[in-house]
C-alpha cells in the first residue's frame, strides 16, 4: 500500500451512516412484493427459472441464527467512486449475520470469473480501503461473459469455490449478465445465487427502484468543481470559451446535473437534440448565436458543457454510428483490415465506400482526427468508444469556421478563442463523497441480506436517497424484469435500456428555465471541492437530478 494522504487516513476512519433498518441485520425477514416488470412476455422463454419473481424488501421479524455465507465478488466495467465501500458493506453484514462468513474477490472484472482468478477478502485487507476511491483493492474490467464455453468456466469456478452467491457490482451491460448467469447457474442446479449492485458515473441505470448508480455523485460533484473553477478562470481573464466534454457515454445525466451545480452559459443536452432532430449544423448554431449574443455585450468568453454521448443523438452521427457498429463487428473483416493500415486517410478511405449515401454525407464532412477516432477498436460491448472522440473539438472546429463566415459578412465583430477540457476519468476514482460512501456500504450490506435470502437473479436497490439516510429503504428486484429487447451489432439482444434524461422531468425543466439567464449573465456557481465534514446541508447532499422523486 502507497503512502496515505492526510485526508485518506480521515477518510479510513470515517463510519459510513446506515438507514435504521440494516441496523438489525441478524432480525430481518425477506418480504415478497408484486413487482411490476417493463420485460416483453417474448423474453420468457429465454429465462424460464428466473422469470416473474417478485420484488424484495425486509421487515424485522425475530432473532434467528443465520448459516455462514461463501460468496464471490467482482467488480466490473468503469470505476465509480464508492466501489470499496459496497465491498466493505457486504463483508461487514456477512459478518454480523454469522461470523463464519467469507468473501471472495475475483480480480480484474468478470474475466477473473472465466479464469477463476480470485483472493480472499478479510478484515485486515479492508482496513486500508474503506470509504476509498478506486476499485483497486481486486481491480475491474469490461470482458463480457457470454460464449459458451465462458458460461461453463465460470460455473466451473463458483462450483470449485463452493460459493453461495456472487455480487456483481456493474452498470447496465453487467447487471445484464448478472442476469444470464443468474438463469445458467440454476438451470445447471448450481446452489450459487448471482445478486447484481447498480454502478455507473453515468447515472443512466435508473428506474422505478434504482434512483440512481452509485458513483454518479462524487463524479459530477469532482466535475463541478472543476467547472466552477474554469467558469472563474473564464470571467477573470475573459478571453477564453471552454468547450468542455464530460463523461457519460450515452445519457446526458452528468451534464445536466453538473450544469445545475455550476450554471454554465450553456449545455448541450442529447436527449433534446435527439427530440429536436438538430443536426451538426443546428447544433453549431446554436451555440454561435450564444457567442454572437455575448460578443455584442462586449463578453468573449464563455463555459459550454457537452455530454460525452452527444454524437450518437444528432441524427446523422446516429445513423453512421449504427453503420459503424455494424461493420466493424467482430463477424466481419473490416476492423482487421482498417488496422492493418498505416495511413489514417487511407482507412478513412476504406470504410467510406462501405457506408450508405446518408453516412458518407456526415462522414466526409468531419476532420480526419474525428474520422480516425470513430475507427477505433470498439469496447467489448461492441460500441463506438465514444469517449475517445474528441466532441468538444469538433464543436469548437465548425463553430470557428461559422464565426469565420459570420465575421466576413460583417455580422460578428467578437474575438473567438477557445480551449477544449475533458473531463472523465479524472472522476471515476474520486474519494466518494459522504452520499456515495453512506450509499454503497448501505448497497453492500443488501446484497449480504439478498444473498442471505436465497434471492437469485436480483439486483439491489436503496431508496429515498434524496432524504436523510433515517428514511432510506433497502431491498431487491428481479433482473430479468428491467430487461429489454434492443438491436446490438445488428443482433436483437434482451439488455437493461440505458436511463436516458427525462425531457418532462423537474431537473430538465429547471435547466430549461435557468437556460436564458445563465447564456447572457455569468450566473456561474462554484461548488468547490467535496466537503466531508460539516454540516449536513455541506458535507450530505445528494445529487439534485433526485430531488424531482418524492420532493
Ligand atoms: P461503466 O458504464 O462501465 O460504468 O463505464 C462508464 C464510463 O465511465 C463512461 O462514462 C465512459 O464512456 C467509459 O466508461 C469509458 O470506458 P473506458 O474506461 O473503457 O475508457
Amino acid at each position: 500500500m502507497t503512502t496515505m494522504s492526510i485526508l485518506q487516513q480521515y477518510r479510513l476512519k470515517y463510519r459510513p451512516h446506515l438507514p435504521p433498518i440494516l441496523n438489525h441485520l441478524t432480525d430481518l425477514k425477506p418480504v415478497y412484493e408484486p413487482y411490476s416488470s417493463i420485460a416483453p412476455n417474448t423474453l420468457k422463454p429465454l429465462f424460464p427459472e428466473t422469470w416473474g419473481q417478485q420484488a424484495i424488501s425486509f421487515a424485522k421479524g425475530d432473532a434467528a441464527p443465520h448459516n455462514p455465507l461463501k460468496v464471490g465478488v467482482v467488480l466490473s466495467g468503469g470505476q465509480a467512486p464508492g466501489g470499496h465501500n459496497v465491498i466493505t458493506g457486504l463483508y461487514d453484514a456477512l459478518q454480523r449475520l454469522n461470523p463464519n462468513s467469507r468473501l471472495i474477490g475475483f480480480c480484474d472484472g468478470p474475466g477473473g470469473i472465466v479464469q477463476n482468478k480470485a483472493i480472499d477478502i478479510t478484515g485486515d485487507l479492508l482496513k486500508g480501503y474503506r470509504n476509498q476511491g478506486g476499485f483497486d483493492i481486486i481491480g475491474s474490467g469490461r470482458t463480457k461473459i457470454e460464449t459458451p464455453d465462458q458460461f461453463t468456466a465460470a460455473l466451473k469456478a463458483v462450483s470449485e469455490r463452493d460459493l453461495d452467491a456472487l455480487v456483481i457490482i456493474g452498470g447496465d451491460d453487467s447487471n445484464t449478465n448478472a442476469a444470464f448467469l443468474a438463469e445458467y447457474f440454476k438451470k445447471n442446479r448450481s446452489k450459487t445465487r448471482v445478486i447484481g449492485v447498480p454502478k455507473t458515473i453515468d447515472g443512466d441505470l435508473r428506474n422505478e427502484f434504482i434512483e440512481i448508480s452509485f458513483g454518479f455523485d462524487t463524479a459530477c460533484k469532482t466535475y463541478s468543481e472543476m467547472i466552477g473553477n474554469i467558469a472563474r478562470d473564464a470571467l477573470s481573464a475573459k478571453k477564453y470559451y471552454y468547450f468542455i466534454k464530460l463523461m457519460g457515454r450515452s445519457a446526458s445525466h452528468i451534464a445536466l446535473e453538473c450544469a445545475l451545480q455550476t450554471h454554465p452559459n450553456m449545455v448541450l443536452i442529447g436527449e433534446e437534440i435527439d427530440q429536436e432532430k438538430k443536426t451538426l449544423q443546428d447544433v453549431t448554431r446554436d451555440i454561435v448565436e450564444l457567442i454572437v449574443n455575448r460578443a455584442a455585450k462586449g463578453k468573449n468568453y464563455g463555459v459550454i458543457l457537452i455530454p460525452e454521448g452527444i454524437i450518437e443523438f444528432i441524427p446523422e452521427f446516429k445513423q453512421l454510428i449504427a453503420e459503424l457498429n455494424v461493420l466493424m463487428s467482430p463477424d466481419q473483416p473490416h476492423q482487421q483490415k482498417i488496422d492493418s493500415m498505416d495511413d489514417a486517410a487511407a482507412r478513412a478511405g476504406y470504410i467510406e465506400k462501405l457506408l450508405s449515401k446518408e453516412a458518407v454525407h456526415c462522414f466526409n464532412g468531419l476532420p480526419l482526427e474525428i474520422k480516425s477516432q470513430l475507427l477505433l477498436d470498439r469496447d467489448p460491448h461492441g460500441n463506438v468508444q465514444v469517449s475517445k472522440v474528441e466532441s468538444e473539438r469538433l464543436f469548437m472546429e465548425t463553430v470557428k469556421k461559422e464565426l469565420e463566415a459570420l465575421a466576413k459578412a460583417g455580422k460578428y465583430k467578437g474575438k473567438f478563442s477557445a480551449q477544449p477540457c475533458f473531463y472523465g476519468y479524472e472522476g471515476r476514482s474520486a474519494l466518494p463523497s459522504n452520499f456515495d460512501s453512506n450509499y454503497c456500504y448501505a448497497l453492500g450490506h443488501t446484497a449480504a441480506l439478498l444473498a442471505d435470502a436465497g434471492a437469485n437473479g436480483y439486483v439491489c436497490y436503496v431508496r429515498n436517497l434524496s432524504k436523510p439516510v433515517e428514511e432510506w429503504t433497502v431491498g431487491g428486484v428481479p433482473l430479468t424484469g428491467m430487461l429489454y429487447p434492443e438491436e446490438r451489432q445488428g443482433k436483437s439482444k434482451p439488455v437493461i435500456k440505458k436511463a436516458l434524461v427525462d425531457l418532462t422531468g423537474r431537473p430538465y425543466f429547471q435547466l430549461k428555465a435557468a437556460a436564458p439567464s445563465w447564456a447572457d449573465n455569468d450566473d456561474y456557481c462554484y461548488p468547490g471541492p467535496i466537503q466531508f465534514a460539516g454540516p449536513p446541508d455541506l458535507a450530505d447532499t445528494s445529487p439534485i437530478i433526485l430531488k424531482d422523486l418524492k420532493d
